[in-house]
C-alpha cells in the first residue's frame, strides 16, 4: 500500500508530495518529494494516542445533562455512572466500548488507554473467567482495528482512610492477588503492539501501602492514576495526611516517566514544578473535565518547568481529539485572558499542542516512539482539505483544530486502513449493535 501525501508531518519537521510506502504493521519507507501514484491524502500525521478512556461510559453520554433537585456536581454524576456502570453485562459493554473505539479512531486517535475498572459480574462477584471484562476490550479492539494500552485497574477501597467501598463499587474490586492474576490474563491477550499496565484507580481506592505493593510487583510498566481532579478530593486528602494529593502521592512513591498523572488539576506551583521535574506525563482530558465542572490544569506553568502532558477522551461523552486540543486550550485563555496560551515557542499554536501530546502520549502508553518514518508503526491520519486551501502543514492543523474546513479522512491503524472518507468500515454493523444495547439499557 503505498500513500501520497501532499504534505506530511516527518520527525524533522513538514515535507511535501510524500510517498509512504507499507508493509503490514509497519511502515517500509519514506520518500519526500517522491510524488507517483497511489492513496492520495492532503495532509498525512502520526495517529495520536487516547492516554485515557473509560469505555463504557461512552453508552450514557448526554444522559446526564438535566437538572436534578439539587446542585449537581462531579459526585452526583458519578452516582449516575455508577447506576448505568452497574446494569452493563458483558455483551454490551463490549459492543459500546466497540462503538467508542470506532469514534476514537474516526477522531485521529490510533492506541487507546483503557482504564479499565468494571472488572466483575453486577452482583459483585467475580466470572467464570475473572478477566472476561478486559478479555471483551480486547475483542472491541480486534474488531476495530485500535492498538490498546490496557490498564487493569487496581481499586480496593472506598475513600480515604482507607474507608470500605460502597455497594455501586461492588464491581470494581479487588484484593492483590487476585488483581495481579488479572494482570497475568491480560498479558496473555496482547496482540503485536499492545501494551498491558496498571492503574491504581485513585489515592481513594489505593492505600500507600497497595502503591508500594503493586511497583513492587509490577515493575516496568505503564502506571496510571487519577490524581487531584475535584478539590473535594484535595480537601479530604489533606484532612486524612496533611498532604495535598500529588505532594503526597510524591512524597509516597518515586514517580518518573512510567507514571501518568490523569487530571492532576489542583496543583500548587511546588506540585507543579515537582511534576513537571519528575518525567512523568499529566493526562489532561479537557473536554470531560469541563463536562464534569473538575478546574483548570495550571498548563502555561507547567509547560514551562518542562512538564509533559498528553490528553485523554475519559468519560468519552464526546470523542473527538481536535476539540480535546481545543478546550485545553480555550480553558487557559478563558482563565488568563491571553490568546495561544499552550505554544511555548513563536508559531503555531496547533502544531505545538499536537506534538506535545502526541510524545506525551506515546510516553503514557508504552508504545513506540510516534512518527513518520520507515520502520515504525503504520498510525498514520490523513487530514482532508476538501475545500482545495492547499495551506502549509501547521495551517492545517490550526484550521482542524481551530476551524471546520479540514477533518479526518483516513486512519491506518496498524497498516489496518480502518477509517476512508471520514468514516470507520465497521461504522455501520457497530452502530446497529451500539443503538440496540443502549435502547435496551435506558428500558430498564
Ligand atoms: C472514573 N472518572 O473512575 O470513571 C472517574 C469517576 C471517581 C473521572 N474521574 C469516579 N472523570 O473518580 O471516583
Ligand atoms: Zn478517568
Amino acid at each position: 500500500m503505498k500513500i501520497i501525501a501532499e504534505r506530511a508531518l516527518l520527525p524533522d519537521g513538514w515535507a511535501e508530495n510524500v510517498a509512504v510506502v507499507l508493509e503490514g504493521a509497519r511502515i517500509a519507507s519514506v520518500a519526500p518529494g517522491a510524488g507517483g501514484e497511489g492513496q492520495r491524502v492532503a495532509c498525512l500525521i502520526p495517529g495520536m494516542a487516547n492516554l485515557h478512556s473509560h469505555a463504557f461510559q461512552r453508552g450514557f453520554s448526554g444522559l446526564t445533562e438535566a437538572r436534578g433537585p439539587g446542585r449537581d456536581s462531579f459526585w452526583t454524576w458519578r452516582e449516575m455512572m455508577y447506576r448505568f456502570a452497574l446494569s452493563l453485562d458483558p455483551d454490551e459493554a463490549q459492543a459500546i466500548a466497540a462503538m467508542a473505539q470506532v469514534e476514537m479512531l474516526e477522531a485521529g486517535y490510533t492506541r487507546a488507554g483503557e482504564f479499565h475498572y468494571l472488572h466483575h459480574a453486577p452482583d459483585g462477584q467475580a466470572y467464570d473467567d475473572p478477566a472476561e471484562m478486559s478479555a471483551r476490550i480486547f475483542a472491541a479492539a480486534a474488531e476495530t482495528g485500535i492498538a490498546l494500552t490496557h490498564l487493569p485497574v487496581f481499586y480496593a477501597h472506598g475513600g480515604f482512610g482507607p474507608a470500605p467501598a460502597v455497594e455501586g463499587q461492588r464491581r470494581f474490586l479487588h484484593g492483590r492477588d487476585a488483581f495481579l492474576r488479572l494482570v497475568e490474563a491480560c498479558d496473555g491477550m496482547r496482540r503485536d503492539g499492545d501494551v498491558v499496565g496498571y492503574a491504581p484507580h485513585s489515592l481513594r481506592a489505593a492505600t500507600a501501602e497497595d502503591l508500594h505493593a503493586l511497583a513492587a510487583a509490577l515493575p516496568d510498566r505503564p502506571v496510571h492514576i487519577h490524581v487531584a481532579e475535584q478539590v473535594k478530593e484535595v480537601e479530604d486528602c489533606l484532612a486524612f495526611s496533611g498532604r495535598r494529593p500529588v505532594e503526597y502521592l510524591m512524597g509516597e512513591v518515586e514517580i518518573g516517566p512510567r507514571w501518568c498523572l490523569i487530571h492532576a488539576t489542583h496543583l500548587i506551583a511546588a506540585e507543579t514544578r515537582a511534576l513537571a521535574e519528575s518525567g512523568a506525563v499529566a493526562g489532561l482530558c479537557p473536554v470531560t473535565e469541563a463536562n464534569l465542572g473538575d478546574g483548570i490544569f495550571p498548563g502555561p506553568d507547567f509547560l514551562a518547568a518542562g512538564g509533559r502532558f498528553g490528553i485523554g477522551t475519559d468519560s468519552n461523552v464526546r470523542i473527538d481529539l481536535a476539540e480535546e486540543l481545543r478546550v485545553l486550550e480555550y480553558g487557559q485563555r478563558l482563565i488568563r485572558r491571553e490568546r495561544n496560551a499552550l505554544a511555548t515557542a513563536p508559531g503555531s499554536t496547533g502544531a505545538q499542542l499536537f506534538a506535545g501530546a502526541l510524545a506525551g502520549g506515546a510516553q503514557a502508553l508504552g508504545g513506540e516512539a510516534p512518527g513518520i518514518a520507515a520502520g515504525a508503526a503504520a498510525d498514520l491520519v490523513g487530514l482532508g482539505d476538501p475545500l482545495g486551501l492547499g495551506v502549509s502543514g501547521d495551517q492545517m492543523l490550526d484550521r482542524w483544530i481551530f476551524g471546520r474546513e479540514v477533518a479526518v479522512a483516513d486512519v491506518w491503524a496498524r497498516g489496518r486502513h480502518v477509517v476512508a472518507g471520514g468514516a470507520h468500515l465497521a461504522r455501520e454493523a457497530v452502530a446497529a449493535r451500539y443503538a440496540k444495547v443502549v435502547n435496551r439499557v435506558l428500558a430498564r
